[in-house]
């Protein structure tokens, strides 16, 4: 059995994160507020470009941000493609515990934000307006899929209690087409939790998780016996395949996925090399590259 409590998240800014998440742990805080609080420090952090404030916008120049939030006993709560407001985490969370709803989008998400206390905020730096600038004048207006511009961080934490939650928050893909809503908002596709059995997070290109409802499908491979390692490679390895099948371009791909489960264990594999993972417990504090599956 490994050693409780355990948070992991996704990319080097996991480690960082973590940090934060670990804090709460320690005070006898649950995984819930841990996972919340951790990617909440990305979300602020104008030089991180693909989550939060200092976002990559879409096309159009508009940040627009994906976020969602699920505790031990499938509580769930969710934004998509909301813009103005730094920390679309801390949304799903009210939409989870304020509504009877899971999921608010576009402009209904942002109105719920406001009435909730949140305040419209300008989420575009100067300098991710340049470069958007730059895309426009090169990129003819057509969306691309980079593996640079995928950063998600999502969070997986097993608190002192042996109960899991999990948070995911993103600006997606970079230049996407408005309106355009990845994995990382979707409940099974960027992020599942099963207090029963683990908890899985996603990044990468979301389409491609969504295919395969990529979260869900880990925590499901982990349900029938696999460790966390051994239900991320075949995840990976499924959403290869459909990859093959449709004959789509791999090499523009990246997908990752990080799991965890109940005696808290952890795991991680993505399709290119890459990727990796921070993991923090009582023995260990460290950042680990992802094997890829390519
Ligand atoms: C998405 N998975 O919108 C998200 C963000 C990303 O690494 O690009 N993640 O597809």
């Amino acid at each position: 059995t490994a050693a409780k409590p355990v948070v992991i998240s996704t990319w080097d800014f996991g480690m960082q994160a973590n940090k934060v998440a670990w804090q709460v742990l320690e005070q006898g805080g649950n995984a819930l507020d841990a996972v919340q609080q951790g990617v909440m420090l990305v979300e602020a952090d104008p030089a991180e470009r693909s989550v939060g404030y200092g976002g990559r916008p879409d096309r159009d120049g508009k940040v627009t941000l994906d976020a969602c939030i699920m505790d031990h006993q499938a509580n769930i709560g969710s934004v998509a493609a909301l813009e103005q407001i730094k920390h679309p985490v801390a949304v799903a969370r009210a939409v989870m515990e304020q509504t009877p709803h899971v999921m608010l989008v576009g402009q209904g998400a942002q109105q719920f934000a406001l009435e909730q206390g949140f305040v419209l905020e300008n989420l575009l730096t100067e300098q991710s307006e340049r470069e958007w600038q730059q895309w426009l004048n090169d990129g003819n207006y057509r969306p691309v899929v980079n593996i640079e511009n995928h950063d998600t961080i999502g969070m997986l934490a097993l608190d002192n209690e042996g109960n899991l939650s999990g948070a995911c928050t993103t600006s997606g893909m970079a230049y996407k087409m408005h309106g355009r809503i990845g994995d990382s908002p979707i409940i099974g596709a960027g992020l599942y939790v099963d207090n029963d059995v683990g908890a899985a997070t996603a990044t990468g290109h979301g389409e491609e998780v969504i295919r395969v409802t990529g979260s869900f499908l880990v925590v499901e491979l982990m349900r029938q016996g696999l460790s966390p390692q051994a239900a991320c490679e075949e995840a990976v390895r499924r959403i290869h395949q459909k990859l093959v099948q449709r004959k789509a371009a791999i090499a523009d791909t990246q997908i990752g996925f990080i799991a965890i489960n109940k005696m808290g264990e952890h795991g991680s594999f993505c399709l290119q090399s890459g990727f990796n993972y921070a993991i923090q417990s009582p023995v260990q504090t460290e950042l680990i590259a992802a094997s890829a599956l390519l």
